[in-house]
């Protein structure tokens, strides 16, 4: 008999337990906000439900197993998971995070921690040794995300792993991008693996929720008194919702990715319009090496960098009927955005150009709808953002193209 169940039993059978009173197969939503007692102090298995709840036992127990964790704590969003984790710190300490992390990462860190005397050196970790320069003696703890948002920059995560253990700090891996299905942060080496569980582990973009994964049992212990004590944990509902939409995760990260991989090729052949498609999974990214060595697919995100000014990018975004102009990612619809005027709008300016977080760079979650319609719809709206683009290459390519056809109709 194999060991372990396959990805998709767990998905669907992890934490699931029959509802004894009516044999029901998916349990009900427990709404109760508190639970009788045998005796005074004495807990059967819940008391408060802040502290815990069956459908947020569920949702837990199913997600540890995917991410082969011991422990799982649910919260009420991917920020409050970062602001939990940061509360584990004591003031004083010292934090390494790549340098191009998601925004509300970036504040919490740059903006929040430093007001606990938590300070925060952002580090480019595409090449994994440039970290080494940075740890200082009260480096407790190391932040990645790998792919970044929105640059999708991938990172090494056992390379920053075994510096990080050699400096006595711990690694929180984000791995929102890729989910357990197509990257193990803890069987790299990770501490603690974060989600924005809002994003492909719900799927359907209508919860909000976080989680934080984790072998060790005394970072557990601290995350629950976390959880506990400030009280940022999801609600019976939508801990019902991702635990439902949580089912199907394997079967929509195969269509996201199918659909991710064929739009970015699709898009890396577009030279008049496109300048530069980022997608791990094209040969053309530059640390494709090292997502196909740590990980098991590419996802559904990807960014691009399109020809010309806002003009064009608005021209472009404007004429999109398919996908939506929306921030977030993740669920089964194709979402657009420019992270510029939009997620990334509070970093500095500089910071963003130095990243290459230009007004042209627009990011893509690939969802699941037919590829034949993703494409159409793309092909239709790049063509409206050229009209005011067209350089000196371009005119050369109509008459080349022009006289071209000129000559057939001559010969004929
Ligand atoms: O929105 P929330 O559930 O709090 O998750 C925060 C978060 C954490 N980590 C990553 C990698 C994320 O992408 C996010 C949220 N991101 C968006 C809302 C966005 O559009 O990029």
């Amino acid at each position: 008999m194999k060991k372990t169940q396959g990805f998709s039993t767990r998905a669907i059978h992890t934490g699931q337990e029959t509802d004894p009173s009516t044999d029901a197969v998916i349990p009900p939503i427990t709404l109760s906000t508190t639970y009788r007692m045998p005796a005074a102090g004495v807990v059967k298995k819940y008391d408060y439900t802040r502290l815990g709840n069956p459908n947020r036992s569920n949702m837990e127990a199913a997600v540890a197993d995917l991410e082969n964790a011991k422990y799982c704590c649910a919260f009420a969003s991917g920020c409050s998971v970062t602001s939990a984790i940061i509360n584990t710190l004591d003031s004083g300490t010292h934090i390494i995070c790549v340098n191009d992390v998601y925004t509300g990462t970036h504040n919490i860190l740059a903006k929040i921690a430093p007001k606990h005397q938590i300070q925060t050196s952002f580090v480019d970790m595409s090449i994994a040794s440039n970290i080494n320069q940075h740890f200082q003696s009260n480096t407790k703890l190391v932040w990645l995300e790998t792919p970044t948002n929105p640059t999708m920059r991938i990172t090494d995560i056992a390379e920053i792993a075994k510096y990080t253990h050699d400096h006595g700090s711990i690694l929180v891996v984000d791995n929102t991008f890729l989910t357990p299905y197509f990257q193990n942060p803890l069987a790299l080496g990770a501490d603690i693996v974060m989600h924005s569980a809002t994003k492909y582990i719900n799927g359907h973009s209508d919860v909000l929720m976080g989680l934080a994964l984790t072998n060790d049992e005394t970072l557990y212990k601290n995350l629950v008194f976390i959880q506990a004590s400030m009280g940022a944990v999801p609600s019976p509902f939508d801990s019902f919702l991702a635990r439902r939409g949580m089912m199907t995760l394997a079967i929509r990260m195969k269509a996201h990715e199918t659909n991710a991989q064929a739009v970015a090729q699709f898009l890396e052949n577009q030279h008049r319009t496109v300048d530069q498609v980022f997608y791990p999974g094209l040969a053309s990214h530059p640390q494709h090496h090292i997502a196909a060595k740590q990980q098991h697919g590419y996802g559904g995100m990807l960014s691009f960098k399109l020809k010309g000014n806002l003009d064009n990018v608005n021209a472009f975004l404007t004429s999109l009927k398919v996908f939506a102009l929306a921030e977030s990612l993740g669920g089964v619809e194709s979402l657009v955005e420019v992270p510029s005027l939009m997620t990334h709008a509070t970093i500095d300016p500089k910071e963003r150009q130095a990243l290459g977080i230009t007004d042209t760079l627009i990011r893509m979650s690939v969802g699941i709808e037919d590829v034949e319609d993703l494409i159409e719809d793309l092909e239709q709206a790049l063509g409206k953002s050229k009209i005011e683009t067209k350089n000196v290459e371009d005119l050369i390519e109509d008459l080349d193209q022009a006289l071209g056809k000129s000559k057939i109709e001559t010969i004929v």
